[in-house]
């Protein structure tokens, strides 16, 4: 009997032993096996001063250049200095935005000043995800370099614009502007008609109206010119129903 208990007491003993060296081994197994998030490295390639209220902020719109390359791959995959994805090959205007502009570009550019060059050397986590795409290889790095053209602070009007501006070639084409008086007709600050093919010619003549440089886009002087006159014809509307 006693060395029943005996052989229990030792039983119970080596358990012990055994389950907590594996407990430990899973802790350290696990703090060992988590990979550490790479940091994003941000180098100023041109420097120049200006001050805040001159400089990108979140929440800014943003004018810039970009060159975008996977870290390790000498090829650019986009550029906007070449011929390419943008019609007008100005550059792009962003929104810097939490949620909507990829999170390295978020944290990359606030604090550029216009002329300023930045390399941004974003990790997947910041940028296309781990899984990647049909561009980027899954869990890429990615290097923009981003050269500021212009900063503006987001008035109502630049916020429009820039939601409204899908492709962000810093310009409203045609089904962009369609966009837009969507929201305005749904707003009742846009006559309405009921016939697509009436619709389309309003559409038209309103771009053609708009478009006053005739480059076949719609600039962000040009959107708040013709908000200005869609508010007074409002006004107007809403006074002659009030007049009646
Ligand atoms: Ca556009
Ligand atoms: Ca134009």
């Amino acid at each position: 009997m006693f060395k029943q208990i005996l052989k229990f007491v030792f039983i119970c003993i080596v358990c012990f032993v055994v389950c907590s060296a594996a407990s430990k081994d899973g802790k350290n197994g696990s703090s060992k096996n988590k990979p550490k998030r790479k940091e994003m490295k941000i180098e100023t390639l041109k420097k120049v001063e200006c001050a805040d209220d001159k400089s990108a902020q979140l929440g800014s719109v943003v004018h810039f250049h970009y060159k975008l390359s996977v870290e390790g791959h000498p090829d650019i995959i986009e550029s906007t200095y070449e011929n390419g994805n943008n019609a007008q090959d100005k550059g792009v205007v962003h929104m810097l935005t939490k949620g909507v502009t990829l999170k390295g570009l978020v944290k990359g550019i606030p604090g550029m000043c216009v002329g300023e060059i930045r390399r941004l050397t974003i990790p997947s986590h910041m940028a296309f995800g781990s899984k990647g795409n049909d561009r980027f290889p899954p869990g890429a790095t990615v290097i923009y370099e981003i050269e500021l053209l212009d900063a503006k602070p987001a008035d109502e009007v630049l916020q429009r614009f820039t939601r409204a501006d899908l492709n962000e070639d810093g310009v409203l084409d045609v089904t962009e502007l369609e966009a837009v008086m969507s929201i305005a007709m749904k707003d009742g600050n846009f006559p309405m008609a009921d016939d697509p093919a009436i619709m389309e010619g309003m559409l038209n003549e309103l771009f053609q109206f708009a478009d006053k440089n005739k480059d076949g886009g719609i600039s962000t002087d040009e959107f708040r010119t013709m908000l200005k006159l869609q508010n007074n014809l409002g006004g107007k509307r809403t006074k002659s129903k009030q007049e009646l």
